[in-house]
C-alpha cells in the first residue's frame, strides 16, 4: 500500500499498455504502407484477423481504436499520472503517504481490471471496438452498426467505467494529499512546479470524468434498454428502426468532449511540470517565472472547459458560437505561449548538464511548440472544416500529446529512476533511445502535416482505392519505416530499464544534486519516507546557482539564515522567522560595514 509501491506497478503496467499499443500501431502502419501486399505470418499470428496474410478492414479499425484508447487513457492519463503523482506529490509535499493509502491501492487495481477488460476483447469473436477512441454514435450505440459495435464495445465501455473510477479514486487522493498533507513550512507557493501540475491535474480529472461515466452510461441504456439519447431515424435495410426517435448523436459528442478537451491537458500537464522540475534542476537555474509557470498552469486547468467545441466546428453548430469557441480555444494559446517562453528563458545561458532526463525534457518543449503551433490553425473554425478528420489532425495531436506528452513521461522515468528503485539507468542507451525517437517522431509525424492539407482522411484501410490519394502511398510507406525505427528505439528503452533495476548503478542519495525533499529520503525504501521527522521546509524548490551561495543548489530543507548572503526578498513573502532573521542579518552587515 506504500505510495512508492503503487507508482512502480503504475509505471510497469504503463510501459506493458505502451508497448502493447505500440504494436498495434505498427501492425495497422505496415497496412498503410503495402496495401496490395499479403504477409503470411500476419495470418499465422492473428489467424481470422488476417485472412490470406492482410488485415480485415474492421479489425484495422478496431487496432486504431485500441491503440488509441490505450496510448490516451492507460499510458498517458494512469500510467503517467499513476506512476508520477504517486511517487512525487507525498515525496515533495513531505508526507509519509497518501491521504488515503488503500484508495489509493484500490486506484491501481482497478487500473489493472480496466487494463485486463480492454485486451480482453482481442479474444471475442468479432473483435475489439471499433468505433475510434471517442466511440462516437451510432456506431457505438447500435450494437448492430459493425463487427466492433457488439461484444467489443460492450467491454470497452465496462472497462471504462473501471478506469473511471480509478482515475476518480487517485485523483481525489492526490487534491487531498496536497491540500491537507504538506509538512511544516511547505505553503503552496514553495510547492516544486511537478506538484502543481499533478495536483492541477487531478482536479481536472475529478471535474471532467465524471461526465464521461454520465455519457457512457447513456450509451449503455441506448444499447441495452432501448432508450434513444443519442439516436434517432435510424434506417435499416429502408425503414426506420423503433424506438429510436428524438436522440442527437451530438450530445454525445458534447458529453465526450466536455471531458475529452480537458483530457488533453490531463495528459500534458503532468509532463509540464516534469519538464520543468527537470530543465532547473539540470540547466542548474532557476525555473524562470515560477509564479507565472503556476498562474498559466491554473489558467489552462480553467479555459480547458471552455473550448471543448473546437472539436465539433463541422457538426452545423450555429456559427455565432463557433466564433465563441474559436476565440476560447485561442486565449489558452496565451497560458501555453508563457510555458514555453519561460522553459526557453530557464534554459538561457544555463549551465546545461545534458543527461538523457534533460534531454527528453527538452524534446518534450520541441514538440510542445511545434503540436501545438498547429492547434492554432485548427482552432479556426473557417481552417478546421478544411482540416477535420484528416491526417493534419493526426499531426497536431500525436506532436503535441503523444509525442510531447511521452518525452515528458520519459524524462521523468530517467530522471526519477533512482528514486525508484535506488540505481543508475545508463546514460549512453539514454542518448541512443532519446535521438532514434527525437528524429522517428519528428520523421513520422511531420509528413502527415502535408497529407492533411491535400485532404487525405483519416481512419482509412486504404488509401489507393482513391485516384487523388494514391500518390501518397511512397511517403506512407516512409512513415512506416520511420515508426519502425522509433519502435526498436523503444525495445533499447526496454532492456535500459530491466537490466538497470536489477544490475545498474547504485545510486547516492541525490544524484542530481537537486533542492526537492524527495532526495532528502533515504535510497532504502521503507514506508513512510523519512526516519524520524519529516523534514522542515525553508525555501522555494529552484535555489540553484544563487549568487554568493556556496554550493550551486540549496535544498528546500537549508535554513533561511544560513545562507543569507543569497536569500531572494521573495523568500520572505508571510514568512516572519525568514523576515526576523534577514532582518538580524542586515543589521549585522550593516554594523560590519561600520567598522570597515
Ligand atoms: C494552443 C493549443 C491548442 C489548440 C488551439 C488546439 C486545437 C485543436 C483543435 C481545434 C482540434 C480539433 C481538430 C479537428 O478535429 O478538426 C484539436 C484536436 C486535438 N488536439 Fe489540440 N489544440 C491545442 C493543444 C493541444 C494539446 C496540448 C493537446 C494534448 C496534450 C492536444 C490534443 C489534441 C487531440 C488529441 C486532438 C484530436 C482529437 C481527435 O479528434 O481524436 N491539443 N486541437
Ligand atoms: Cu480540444
Amino acid at each position: 500500500m506504500d505510495h512508492k509501491m503503487i507508482a512502480k506497478q503504475f509505471l510497469v503496467t504503463g510501459i506493458t499498455m505502451a508497448f502493447i499499443a505500440m504494436i498495434l500501431s505498427i501492425l495497422f502502419r505496415i497496412q498503410l504502407a503495402y496495401p496490395d501486399k499479403a504477409f503470411p505470418l500476419m495470418e499465422t499470428l492473428l489467424g481470422r484477423f488476417a485472412p490470406g496474410g492482410r488485415l480485415d478492414s474492421n479489425f484495422y479499425l478496431s487496432l486504431v481504436t485500441i491503440h488509441g484508447t490505450i496510448m490516451v487513457f492507460f499510458v498517458l492519463t494512469a500510467g503517467l499520472s499513476g506512476t508520477f503523482a504517486n511517487l512525487l506529490i507525498p515525496l515533495q509535499v513531505g508526507a509519509r503517504d497518501m491521504a488515503s493509502p488503500f484508495m489509493n491501492m484500490l486506484s491501481y487495481w482497478f487500473f489493472l481490471t480496466a487494463s485486463v477488460i480492454m485486451l480482453s476483447s482481442f479474444l471475442v469473436q468479432k473483435g475489439p471496438a471499433s468505433g475510434g477512441w471517442t466511440i462516437y454514435p451510432p456506431l457505438s450505440a447500435l450494437p448492430k452498426a459493425m463487427p466492433g459495435s457488439g461484444m467489443g464495445m460492450t467491454l470497452w465501455l465496462i472497462s471504462m467505467v473501471f478506469f473511471i473510477a480509478s482515475s476518480l479514486m487517485g485523483g481525489i487522493n492526490y487534491v487531498s494529499t496536497v491540500l491537507n498533507m504538506r509538512t511544516k513550512g511547505m505553503d503552496l507557493w514553495k510547492m516544486p512546479l511537478t506538484v502543481w501540475a499533478l495536483f492541477l491535474t487531478a482536479v481536472l480529472g475529478v471535474l471532467a470524468f465524471p461526465v464521461l461515466v454520465a455519457g457512457v452510461v447513456l450509451l449503455i441504456f441506448d444499447r441495452s434498454f432501448g432508450t434513444s439519447f443519442y439516436l434517432s431515424e435510424i434506417v435499416l435495410n429502408g425503414s426506420q428502426v423503433q424506438p429510436y426517435e428524438g436522440g442527437s448523436p451530438i450530445l454525445f459528442q458534447h458529453l465526450f468532449w466536455f471531458l475529452g478537451h480537458p483530457e488533453v491537458y490531463i495528459v500534458i500537464m503532468p509532463a509540464m511540470g516534469i519538464s520543468s522540475e527537470v530543465m532547473s534542476v539540470n540547466s542548474r537555474k532557476p525555473i524562470f517565472g515560477y509564479h507565472a509557470m503556476v498562474y498559466s498552469l491554473i489558467g489552462i486547468t480553467v479555459l480547458s472547459f471552455i473550448v471543448w467545441g473546437h472539436h465539433m466546428f463541422v457538426t452545423g453548430m450555429n456559427p455565432f458560437l463557433g466564433g465563441v469557441f474559436m476565440i476560447t480555444t485561442l486565449i489558452i494559446a496565451v497560458p501555453s505561449a508563457v510555458k514555453t517562453f519561460n522553459w526557453l528563458a530557464t534554459l538561457w545561458r544555463g549551465n546545461i548538464r545534458f543527461t538523457s532526463a534533460m534531454l527528453f525534457a527538452i524534446g518534450m518543449v520541441s514538440f510542445f511548440i511545434s503540436g501545438g503551433l498547429t492547434g492554432i490553425f485548427l482552432g479556426n473554425a473557417a481552417l478546421d472544416i478544411n482540416l477535420h478528420d484528416t491526417y493534419f489532425v493526426v499531426a497536431h495531436f500525436h506532436l503535441v500529446m503523444g509525442s510531447a506528452a511521452i518525452f515528458g513521461m520519459l524524462a521523468g522515468v530517467y530522471h526519477w529512476f533512482p528514486k525508484m528503485y535506488g540505481r543508475l539507468m545508463n546514460e549512453k542507451l539514454g542518448y541512443l533511445h532519446f535521438w532514434l525517437t527525437f528524429i522517428g517522431a519528428y520523421l513520422v509525424f511531420f509528413p502527415m502535416h502535408f497529407m492533411g492539407l491535400d485532404g487525405v482522411p483519416r481512419r482509412y484501410y486504404a488509401f489507393t482505392e482513391f485516384e487523388s490519394m494514391k500518390r501518397w502511398l511512397s511517403v506512407n510507406t516512409f512513415i512506416t519505416w520511420a515508426a519502425i525505427m522509433s519502435a526498436l528505439a523503444q525495445v533499447a528503452f526496454l532492456i535500459n530499464f530491466v537490466y538497470s533495476i536489477f544490475w545498474g548503478k547504485k545510486t547516492t542519495q541525490n544524484p542530481w544534486q537537486a533542492n526537492t525533499l524527495e532526495w532528502t529520503a533515504p535510497v532504502e525504501h521503507f514506508h513512510g519516507n523519512w526516519v524520524g521527522e519529516i523534514p522542515t521546509v525553508y525555501r522555494w524548490p529552484y535555489d540553484y546557482s544563487k549568487p554568493g551561495a556556496e554550493d550551486d543548489y540549496i535544498p528546500q530543507t537549508v535554513p533561511l539564515s544560513q545562507t543569507m548572503s543569497s536569500n531572494l526578498p521573495h523568500d520572505f513573502e508571510d514568512n516572519p522567522t525568514g523576515l526576523e532573521a534577514h532582518n538580524k542579518w542586515t543589521s549585522t552587515q550593516k554594523a560590519n560595514e561600520e567598522v570597515k
